[in-house]
């Protein structure tokens, strides 16, 4: 079991120039959440749904790991299974900075889901041209993401790690959404140290042991020096 637990927001990749949710230039802006980021808003405009999933899977092509991503590869190189990142994003940006022990709780752009099947396979083409799933053969494709609603991936690995863990970092979140909001509490009340690394106070700012407050960039490399020493 992992003796470190990290959490990544969309905070970490904002240096890559995938924009976040809730920053003042954020993905929403221009988007009502009802409309994009739930069962209800894809049932009710399916075609707008998938075209801001299928942007967002091409623009993924124009950005690269940062620092931040770096980083946490460099010290899961060193501590192997003794950590865990799951992180809340659907980019792939841990990936190809070389981490391999990710948990993608909230699913992943590069996968779609059948609707008929109830399959995921990976996925990189453009969904509104609603390609057949290669499982069923079904025009039932939609993204591999969890909207609000919805249960997150895993979640029974995540709260083991977080009970078993010696210390719980969260990057780049700004503790809105549930149930990744209340990860600090869980850890801490299993006790672990717990330290925050983002931008600005996060709204749960004040359950962690430890804030420092500034760039992911910066922020995750100087830690992980830290850790190394
Ligand atoms: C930087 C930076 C830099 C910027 N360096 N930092 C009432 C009370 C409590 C809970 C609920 C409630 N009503 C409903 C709920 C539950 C609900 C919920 O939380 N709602 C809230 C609105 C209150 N949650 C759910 O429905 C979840 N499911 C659930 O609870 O199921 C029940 C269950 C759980 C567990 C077990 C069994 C049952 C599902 C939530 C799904 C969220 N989905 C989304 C969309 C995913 C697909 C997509 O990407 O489009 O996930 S919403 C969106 O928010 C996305 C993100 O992963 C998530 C979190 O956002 P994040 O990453 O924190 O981004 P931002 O933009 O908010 O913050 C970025 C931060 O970075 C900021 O602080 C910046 O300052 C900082 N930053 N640049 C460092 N360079």
């Amino acid at each position: 079991m992992a003796r470190i637990v990290v959490l990544t927001g969309a905070g970490i990749s904002a240096e890559s120039g995938v924009p976040t949710f809730r920053d003042a230039d954020g993905l929403w802006e221009g988007h009502r959440v009802e409309d994009v980021a739930t069962p209800e808003g894809f049932a009710a405009d399916p075609d707008t749904v998938l075209r801001f999933y299928d942007e967002r899977r091409a623009a993924l092509a124009a950005v690269e790991p940062n620092p931040a991503h770096h980083a946490l590869a460099e010290l899961e190189r060193v501590l192997g299974d003794d950590l865990l990142v799951v992180t809340q994003n659907i980019d792939d940006l841990h990936e190809r900075a070389g981490s391999t022990r990710v948990v993608h709780m909230h699913g992943e752009l590069l996968s779609a889901l059948c609707r008929s099947c109830e399959g995921r396979a990976p996925f990189r083409g453009a969904l509104l041209n609603r390609p057949a799933c290669p499982g069923c053969g079904s025009r039932d494709l939609r993204p591999d993401v969890v909207w609000f609603g919805e249960i997150p991936y895993r979640m029974e690995e995540i709260l083991d790690a977080l009970a078993c863990c010696e210390t719980f970092v969260s990057v780049g979140t700004s503790g809105a959404v549930y149930p990744a909001a209340g990860f600090v509490q869980q850890a801490r009340a299993h006790g672990a140290r717990t330290l925050e690394l983002n931008l600005v106070p996060s709204e749960g700012t004040h359950f962690f042991h430890e804030a420092r407050h500034g760039r992911a960039g910066d922020l995750v490399p100087a830690w992980v020096a830290g850790l190394l020493g």
